[in-house]
């Protein structure tokens, strides 16, 4: 990966190489955190974070789900990013604040061990390549389910949580396609490892419901938006499996991969074989909003104040 200069520990900002933990560490056995992944764009109004609130809300609703009090508020989350991206000197960089509990006891009962907070920011390219962004990628519906609201917490972003999309995404690498897609436990349309999924047949655009396990994605939210702006209908309904193979388009979305069509499935090519009409419609608004090139959508860009960056590390 692409190191940057420095990365915010509790409330410090530490060097990259110095940003370590304990080996018995909880979240490292049990998987015991919660994160975000965030995108800063340099746009029309410099660099600035896409709908960063949105992802710190979703942050403490994860910590919530989890029985995590952060021992920062949603404030100081915002503002520490904000100041990290200027330290490191980054335009656009991947933004991964996680809330982990730290080192301190064993076991299943967590609320003993406090919980630690960082942020780190680098440059990552896009989750499915910029050719998968621009031809479309291939997709396998995934032998292994999406973790059940019976289970876990669907809607939590929670690292173990992970283990999950794991098994489903060596599986489509094995196999030979891109990435995979995952049904739920009563066998819907759920989402992909890391990104939500719209379909697209006869003119309406659907995608899976909260009620089908998926993780409430905040790209998935703005292309919502964004195509209702468009005069589009987008419904929020269970899509069964075997929908898919009708599909006229079918894309996904998430703020590592963006939003990225699905140019086949199991083989079959989705529609023609390529991106639709519809989804590069939506791709291209998307690329505005993100960008800050189109007014309706800067509210969702938050600017990085701009101010002497590369300041030192705090002392350890
Ligand atoms: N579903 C899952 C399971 C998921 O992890 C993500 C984001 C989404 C949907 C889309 O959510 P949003 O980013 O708010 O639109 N996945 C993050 C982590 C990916 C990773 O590889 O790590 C991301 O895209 O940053």
């Amino acid at each position: 990966m692409q190191a940057s200069d420095q990365i915010w520990m509790n409330g410090k900002f530490v060097p990259w190489e110095d940003a370590q933990v304990h080996v018995l560490t909880h979240a490292l056995h049990y998987g015991t955190s919660v994160f975000e992944g965030v995108r800063c764009y340099d746009t029309e109004l410099g660099p600035a974070v896409f709908r960063h609130r949105d992802h710190v809300d979703r942050l403490f609703a994860s910590a919530r789900a989890y029985f995590m009090d952060l021992p920062f508020t949603a404030d100081e989350i915002q503002s520490a990013t904000l100041e990290l991206i200027s330290r490191n000197g980054l335009r656009s960089c991947y933004i991964r604040p996680i809330a982990y509990r730290g080192y301190g006891s064993m076991g299943l009962f967590p609320l003993t061990v406090d919980v630690d907070v960082t942020i780190a920011c680098w440059e990552w390219g896009l989750y499915l390549g910029e050719d998968g962004k621009r031809d479309g990628i291939r997709g396998k519906i995934s032998s292994w389910r999406r973790i059940s609201p019976n289970a876990l917490i669907p809607y939590a972003k929670a690292g173990g949580q992970y283990l999950n999309s794991i098994l489903a995404k060596v599986e489509a690498h094995n196999a030979g396609y891109d990435e995979a897609i995952l049904l739920d436990h009563l066998g819907n349309v759920c989402e992909g490892t890391g990104e939500n999924i719209f379909v697209i047949r006869d003119g309406e655009i659907a995608t899976p419901p909260m009620t089908s396990s998926i993780l409430e994605g905040i790209t998935r939210a703005s292309i919502i938006k964004i195509a209702a702006d468009m005069g589009h209908t987008v419904v929020e309904r269970e899509i069964a499996a075997d929908e898919l193979a009708l599909a006229d388009e079918v894309f996904l979305t998430g703020t590592a991969a963006e939003m990225v069509p699905v140019r086949e499935i199991d083989d079959r090519p989705v529609g023609e074989g390529k991106p639709g009409e519809i989804t590069k419609a939506l791709l291209e608004v998307y690329e505005d909003a993100l960008h800050g090139r189109d007014e309706r959508y800067t509210d969702w860009l938050d600017p990085v104040p701009e101010g002497p960056s590369g300041g030192k590390a705090d002392a350890a």
